[in-house]
């Protein structure tokens, strides 16, 4: 795999992804969704990687979409730029593995709606968020319009989003944006510590429980309830229930040992 702006690791069943372009903040051009792309795909396949850990390189996570790129787009260019960055962002949040957002630094437009799209975020001392958009003539377009509200409320995410202001680390704490916040030096241990705690738990309880999540909150709450029932039934197939609950009733556990199968 040949990237340019990315940093794939690989750490037992955790998969580390470093957005590399520090020089200009990890802005999101096409090529790093591109590469973005192409390491998400290999991360679905590699059946050995149970967690996923996101961060940014240098003081920013990213700081928005790459405003440089962005300037002079005509319309056809906008849309194509808009397409691949919403197919990038959909397929992370699909992505049948549990993803943490380990935000380091800046996490603006483009930068806070990725962070939106995995499934955990914890900060950093050090980070700051925001939607910057309309101070630049434009919408949230990678979804920021519709995650923000469904995480944060919409009195939040409509002041987010209007007034274009940034917000620290506590206050985006305070709000729900992220689940925790750390030290900065601390920020990576305290993620794989995370992910390995979601890593040693069955793998595909662990998919199915964020398949039933993420199809439900977009649903009545019966239709939801009916995705929860047949997700639960699908756990009944699988070998890890099998041995989960016999080790249990044995007085053992099955955690860290599972087979994800
Ligand atoms: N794009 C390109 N370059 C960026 C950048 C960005 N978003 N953010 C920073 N940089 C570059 C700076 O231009 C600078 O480059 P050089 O001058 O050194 O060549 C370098 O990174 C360091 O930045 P600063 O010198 O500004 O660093 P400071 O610490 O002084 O300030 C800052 C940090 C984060 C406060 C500041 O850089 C800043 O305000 N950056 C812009 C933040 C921003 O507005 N981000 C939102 C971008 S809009 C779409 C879908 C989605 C989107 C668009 C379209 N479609 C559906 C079509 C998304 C839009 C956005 O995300």
């Amino acid at each position: 795999m040949n990237l340019k702006n990315i940093i794939l690791e690989k750490e037992g069943k955790i998969a580390l992804v470093t957005l590399n372009r520090p020089k200009a903040l990890n802005a999101l051009n096409s090529e790093t969704l591109q590469e973005l792309d192409i390491v998400i795909e290999d991360i679905e396949k590699d059946s050995s990687i149970c967690a996923v850990i996101i961060t940014g390189a240098g003081k920013s996570f990213v700081a928005g979409a790459d405003i440089s790129e962005m300037k002079d787009m005509n319309v056809i260019e906008g849309r194509k730029f808009g397409i691949l960055g919403n197919k990038v962002f959909r397929r992370l949040e699909n992505l049948e593995k549990p993803v943490i957002a380990a935000l380091n630094g800046f996490t603006l437009g483009g930068g806070c709606e990725l962070a939106m799209s995995c499934d955990i975020r914890i900060a950093s001392t050090k980070a700051k968020f925001g939607q910057p958009e309309v101070g630049l003539g434009i919408t949230p377009g990678f979804g920021g319009t519709q995650r923000l509200a469904r995480l944060v409320g919409m009195g939040a995410a409509k002041e987010l989003i209007y007034t274009a202001k940034m917000i620290d680390a506590t206050e985006a704490y305070r709000i729900g944006l992220v689940n925790k916040v750390f030290e900065p030096e601390t920020l990576i241990e305290e993620a794989k510590a995370l992910a390995t705690t979601i890593a040693n738990n069955a793998p595909v309880a662990v998919k199915l429980s964020k398949v039933a999540i993420n199809k439900g909150i977009q649903t009545d709450i019966d239709t939801a309830l009916s995705y929860e029932s047949e997700v639960f039934g699908t756990c009944f197939s699988t070998e890890d229930q099998k041995e989960g609950m016999d080790a249990f009733l044995n007085k053992k556990s099955l955690v860290g040992n599972f087979k994800n199968k």
